[in-house]
């Protein structure tokens, strides 16, 4: 992989960059779509192309493994083929759904072993067979094992697991190397930064996670129930100490604001299933604020549901239509506001890369956090 920077905030940490990957180049800074069980839930293929647009998405090795499982997906030729998508996947290691999703888990230095919440069987992650899965798999980037400590978290228990996720790099990264490819174009290694919520675990952590030498680094184990200000102040000695040459991933956030202050903060990458999930139960994301479309307040409004818009169902439908699809409970409902979240999603990505680039990012994202802070 390939990640230039293409301009510097100077106000700010913010940057604006590329990475060249396998299924083509993603411009940073970049908000992916999660696509859980190998699909962006509500959302065809078609659409996530041509109206989101999105240069990479998400995949969880979690779920894939559970369903359809591994070997399926190697049969189809890999997760690309398997859902039809042709640029890049980034998989996720299953290190934050095991502790989130599954029962009765049982942590131990050799891996995890945990119930499925789908069936109660049980099943065994190590670093070393999740590595193996998610080269079959066959996303562009894929992520190392760890742990991710809950909020709040006693310090020495953080100090415990996060050393423990770091000796799982090392086995992460041991096996990797001994782990072909399955197919004929290339994976990037990312290693995850832990520490919960202590400065000099985070200091620590990053520090080894910077010696691993990867192409790109991960933060994990943030948003998680914190204060947001406590996320920015571990994002911020975090970024301090990441190599400022390649690419620093901020795994699970957040808000359109969280977004931006994070992006202040020097991270190039974000996911979160806020947009998908929260527009499923009819929740909006707008420049201005956002909107619960299922409130009365919208019975009889029939402008458009966004005035910008940045996607077609935006100006093709009206608050009040949206809202009897939800009254009646519709799939269309859900769809429509899944499609608009992710479009703005994308564009307040694609906009905050524009202002850092014109040298307007500070004033401009100071505007937006200010302006999306309302409930209309
Ligand atoms: N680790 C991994 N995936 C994650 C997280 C983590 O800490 C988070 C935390 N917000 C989201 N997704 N592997």
């Amino acid at each position: 992989m390939q990640f230039t920077l293409e301009g510097l905030d100077k106000e700010s940490q913010a940057r604006a960059g590329s990475m060249k990957l396998d299924h083509g180049v993603v411009e940073t800074p970049i908000f992916m779509p999660v696509g859980t069980v190998g699909t962006v839930k509500g959302v065809h293929q078609r659409e996530l192309k041509d109206e989101i647009n999105p240069d990479i998405i998400l995949g969880n090795t979690y779920h894939l493994y559970l369903r359809p499982q591994t070997n399926i997906i190697e049969k189809a030729g890999g997760l690309h083929k398997f859902m039809n998508w042709d640029r890049n996947i980034l998989t996720d290691s299953g290190g934050f759904q095991v502790y989130s999703l599954s029962a009765n888990r049982k942590i131990k230095e050799e891996g995890v072993k945990f119930k499925s919440h789908i069936d109660g069987s049980f099943h065994t992650f190590t670093p070393e067979n999740v590595m193996e899965i998610q080269r079959k798999i066959g996303a562009d980037i894929i992520m190392a094992f760890d742990e991710c400590t809950p909020y709040p978290c006693d310090y020495n228990y953080a100090k415990r697991s996060m050393h423990m996720t770091h000796r799982w790099l090392d086995r992460c990264i041991k096996h990797l190397d001994k782990t072909p490819l399955t197919y004929d174009y290339n994976q990037t290694f990312f290693p995850i930064v832990q520490g919960s919520t202590y400065k000099d675990l985070r200091q620590q952590s990053a520090e080894y996670i910077a010696n691993a030498g990867a192409a790109g680094n991960a933060i994990g184990g943030l948003s998680v129930g914190e204060p947001a200000e406590e996320m920015y102040a571990m994002t911020e000695v975090v970024t301090a100490i990441l190599p400022k040459e390649k690419p620093r991933y901020l795994m699970g956030v957040g808000t359109p604001i969280n977004l931006l202050e994070n992006v202040a903060l020097g991270i190039d990458m974000f996911d979160c299933v806020m947009p998908t999930r929260n527009g499923r139960n009819g929740m909006l994301f707008t420049a201005h604020g956002t909107i619960n479309i299922k409130n009365k307040k919208w019975e009889q409004d029939f402008s458009p549901i966004d005035e910008m818009g940045i996607t077609w169902v935006d100006t093709e439908y009206s608050k009040a239509y949206v809202r009897h699809l939800f009254t009646v409970n519709e799939m269309l409902g859900r769809q429509i506001c899944t499609i608009h979240n992710l479009g703005f999603y994308l564009w307040l990505m694609r906009e905050a890369r524009k202002q850092i680039l014109a040298g307007t990012f500070t004033p401009w994202k100071n505007k937006m956090v200010q302006q999306m802070d309302k409930r209309l």
